[in-house]
């Protein structure tokens, strides 16, 4: 009897050790690798969404959502090596916009991949790299065999036949608790879930963009000087724009981009997705219109974006990026020349109620100081309704993009000294997962004059754009 409860004791206890262990092994699996990212082909826009094989291998699904006009039409998609041809293609409607699908693509091996997306014109290559899965750590094999022992020692010592040999009941008995034991220890000498984590906390000072790059939404303008030790890699990224044939007003030219390392002149192909692209491109043209669009990478270092400039002149482009390994965000800047009659800039009108896209929509930028911390909200509204409706876009519930004053004191896109910056209202959704009717940015403008601000939302699968003039006044000169 005393052997058998003796038993059902270490029982108990083995239970229990094997309840605490999976809760403290659950936070040692790898986070199931999902990206999601945005893909402006020449013909389409879609956002994919990844999600890596947690093994290692095997199916891996892409969701594709069309954006935009969405035209009917397909494109395919395969899970490749790098740089080989796609082989058995899965073909996916894309249209219309908002509606998603999914596509069961399968790798069979860790290491580096592309996802090929072809829409017929161009074979989009989204790098990718699958992890190995992480291997059980010795501590949890411990708890597993330990609890095992416990629960085989325990059942044993409760067999009928083993009832009445008492020395043998002891004997199972004596087993469990050497495996609860075990288990036991290995839980409390395991390494703290915190510490196994890698931790993220100390990001390496951002590396400068080549010339006037600035990005507000991480925290005002660059610093003018690079980070002392430039890791091999990380370093600046030269962009370097062209065109087949030379861009002209009112028609499509696809605009080529090759990112070279500013120190070294490798070509640069470890760019991150951050914020759900791996280039987030404005190209600003003379007449003060943006296109905020995310090319794609049809070769290592080499992307390409499908424009059709609406006037002629010389347009701003900039880059956003981060390397991979580097932490750094940065703007690189070049321009596009387009042959044609130049437009006068439209002047955008300043904070207020405007139209656009069948919305009412009240900017509102209180004292705008220089070097201060500025609220700019958007309001939106349509048909005397308060518009909730607005989608995330990239993440966020809405985009401002900022370029500041030339040395001719107003918004010159070619000009090194317009300052460009791109802020996030990273406030939450509502309970419908959408936005609206305020979205709401903070930005320091870092000098007095004329800037030109582009509000971003997206509804109906389409981004708004709200072109806003502000001036921003000098800071009172403050008493010696
Ligand atoms: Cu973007």
């Amino acid at each position: 009897m005393i052997a058998q409860r003796t038993a059902a004791l270490l029982v108990l206890l083995g239970a229990l050790a094997a309840l605490v262990a999976p809760a403290a092994f659950a936070h040692e699996s790898t986070p199931t690798g999902v990206t999601r990212l945005e893909l402006d082909l020449p013909t389409r826009e879609l956002q994919l969404t990844i999600t890596a094989p947690p093994e290692g291998e095997g199916r891996m699904p892409v969701v594709v959502l069309p954006r935009g006009d969405a035209p009917p039409g397909e494109v395919t998609l395969a899970a490749v090596r790098p740089g080989a041809a796609p082989v058995d293609p899965v073909a996916v409607p894309v249209a219309p916009a908002g509606q998603p699908r999914e596509v069961a693509l399968t790798v069979d091996a860790p290491g580096a991949w592309e996802i090929a997306v072809a829409d017929g014109a161009t074979l989009a290559r989204v790098p990718l790299t699958i992890a190995a899965p992480e291997p059980t750590p010795g501590w949890v094999w411990a708890v597993r065999i330990g609890a095992l022992l416990g629960v085989v020692g325990l059942v044993a010592a409760l067999t009928p036949s083993v009832r009445d040999r008492p020395r043998l009941a002891l004997g199972l008995g004596a087993v469990a608790l050497v495996g609860v034991t075990i288990a036991v220890t290995a839980v409390a000498t395991a390494p703290s879930t915190t510490a196994a984590a890698p931790t993220q906390t100390a990001a390496p000072a951002p590396v400068t963009a080549p010339p006037a790059g600035g990005h507000a939404g991480h925290g005002g303008a660059a610093p003018s000087t690079p980070a002392a030790p430039m890791p091999p890699t990380g370093g600046g990224v030269v962009v370097t724009a062209s065109t087949a044939t030379p861009a002209s007003a009112g028609a499509p030219v696809d605009l080529a981009l090759d990112l070279t390392d500013s120190s070294t002149g490798a070509v640069v192909d470890d760019l991150a997705v951050h914020d759900d692209a791996l280039i987030h491109l404005a190209i600003i043209g003379p007449d003060g219109s943006l296109d905020h669009v995310h090319p794609v990478r049809t070769a290592p270092g080499h992307y390409v974006v499908r424009l059709t400039p609406a006037t002629g002149g010389r347009y701003g482009v900039f880059a956003e990026m981060e390397r991979a390994g580097d932490g750094g965000h940065q703007v690189a800047r070049t321009a596009l020349e387009v042959t044609g009659a130049p437009a006068a800039a439209a002047p955008a009108p300043g904070p207020g109620v405007r139209e656009v896209a069948g919305m009412q929509v009240d900017v509102a930028v209180p004292a705008a100081v220089a070097g201060r911390p500025t609220a700019v909200t958007a309001t939106f509204g349509a048909g005397g309704r308060q518009v909730t409706d607005l989608q995330g876009w990239l993440g966020m519930a809405g985009h401002l993009m900022v370029l500041g004053p030339g040395l001719s004191g107003t918004p010159d896109p070619v000009d090194p000294a317009s300052a460009f910056g791109h802020v996030h209202d990273m406030g939450p959704a509502g309970p419908a997962g959408t936005y609206g009717p305020r979205i709401a940015f903070e930005h320091t403008f870092p000098r007095a004059g004329r800037y030109r601000l582009w509000v971003q939302v997206q509804r109906d699968w389409r981004v708004v754009t709200v072109p806003v003039t502000v001036d921003v006044t000098p800071a009172p000169a403050t008493a010696p």
